[in-house]
């Protein structure tokens, strides 16, 4: 049946029609708070009663997003049936001529996910209950170790083996350079998006290619062999660079390497293959499947990150996850904490649906954001455990929200000595 737009009908004269033609979209609006940092939600409403929530947060752009929808895909919702995901995804998609990009893809991602809200919220079953059921019961995460020196690093590494995280990603400063990727002032929550206008670090790769190796060998002699550790590069080498960052890592067998290099030239990552064994994650800036179709099919990464809110939602995640396990390539999404608690409970319904779930990053929100997305997740035992309640377990309270008005903010930018933009 082809799903022509409608006139918008009345709730009585969709009550007429009776519940099981569907779930008409009724009404649907962006809201965007700061709870410590921006969060974009879309809440689309139908005529059942029921509502679905999704996330639309773009760190550094979040109200490109917030106008994308208002003013070009919203118009396009109302009346159509809440049910008819893949063809309103497609008409998003296919509809908007211009195809892919963050904005565009967070923004459809935004509607997918409170589609399938609603979806599951109807049928009264946890999302993961509809993309195929349970592959497992909880979800291995990993928390971010970060220090300003190698000690202190180490020192925060164990406190989580002591919390039970299995896996512990290590970051830490740079001897010279006054602030880096990865680490933050608060050990527990790391939010890099810091000024009202980009904060510009200088950046030293030879300090940084000195310093990592010795972060490591620290760390194993600390941790034991037992902890999965992981490292971010961020997308700050060569890929000669990353191949012997990567051979030099090899004696404390990382569990990946990720973002090695930028991500735009897949070919990069054929050359550092050439030169390490170290496993290599990558695509939490990808957007589409179309970003990441030749790293998987020539097994050139071993874990992919793309995200449900900026690879299209649960429907395109789906489809990158299953077109990776036909290569033997593993799910390691992105979990920062720009990424709201919708994104994570959805995350963690899709990574619980799929036979080649990886690894779930997960930097903790803090309370205040909690408090505006209350939420089922749990952690156990370095798992983290989807809600069982009907839809994606998860909610946003606009009461707080709107305590929270938008505050604008960036992500830093990084210079080299010689005054050259670099990649942050
Ligand atoms: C990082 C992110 O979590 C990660 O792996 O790459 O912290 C990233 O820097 C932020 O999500 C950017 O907004
Ligand atoms: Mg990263």
């Amino acid at each position: 049946m082809l799903h022509t737009v409608p006139a918008p009908q009345s709730p009585a004269q969709n009550a007429s029609q009776g519940a099981s033609q569907g779930a008409r979209i009724l009404s649907a609006r962006v809201i965007v708070t700061c709870p410590g940092r921006n969060f974009v939600t879309l809440k689309i409403e139908t005529d059942q009663g029921v509502y679905g929530v999704g996330d639309a947060t773009l760190n550094g752009r979040e109200l490109a997003v917030a106008s994308y929808l208002e003013d070009h895909v919203i118009p396009c919702l109302i009346g159509r049936d809440a049910h008819a995901i893949e063809d309103i995804w497609q008409y998003l998609y296919r509809g908007a001529y211009w195809r892919r990009g963050p904005v565009t893809m967070t923004a459809i991602a935004a509607v997918d996910m409170a589609l399938w809200d609603i979806k599951a919220k109807i049928a009264g079953l946890p999302l993961y209950q509809l993309l195929g059921g349970a592959c497992r019961e909880g979800m291995m995460v990993y928390g971010h170790a970060n220090g300003v020196s190698i000690e202190e690093t180490v020192e925060v590494a164990q406190s989580y083996k002591e919390k039970g995280y299995k896996a512990i990603r290590l970051q830490c400063g740079v001897p010279g350079l006054n602030s880096t990727y990865g680490v933050s002032k608060d050990k527990m929550f790391y939010e890099p998006a810091d000024a009202d206008l980009p904060t510009e670090n200088l950046w030293d790769t030879e300090a940084y290619m000195r310093v990592v190796p010795k972060l490591f060998a620290a760390a194993r002699e600390a941790l034991g062999d037992e902890p999965h550790l992981l490292h971010d590069v961020h997308h700050r080498l060569s890929p000669i660079e990353a191949g012997r960052l990567g051979r030099d890592l090899e004696p404390y067998r990382p569990f990946w390497m990720e973002d090695a290099v930028v991500a735009e030239n897949q070919d990069n990552f054929r050359l550092i293959r050439q030169h390490t064994t170290t496993p290599l994650a990558v695509g939490e800036i990808f957007s589409s499947l179309w970003d990441c179709k030749d790293l998987i099919q020539n097994q050139l990464v071993d874990y992919i990150r793309a995200t449900v809110v900026h690879a299209g939602g649960v429907t395109h995640l789906k489809r990158i996850a299953a077109f990776a396990d036909v290569y033997g390539v593993r799910t390691g999404c992105h979990g920062a904490t720009d990424l709201s608690p919708i994104t994570m409970s959805a995350a963690l319904h899709v990574g619980r649906s799929i036979p080649n779930f990886g690894i779930q990053e997960y930097m903790r929100h803090t309370e205040a954001t909690d408090e505006v997305f209350p939420h089922g997740y749990h952690f156990k035992d370095g798992l983290l455990y989807a809600s069982e309640t009907p839809g994606l377990g998860v909610d946003i309270d606009e009461e707080k929200a709107a305590k929270y008005p938008y505050q604008r903010a960036y992500l830093p930018v990084n210079r080299l000595k010689d005054g050259t933009l670099f990649n942050w």
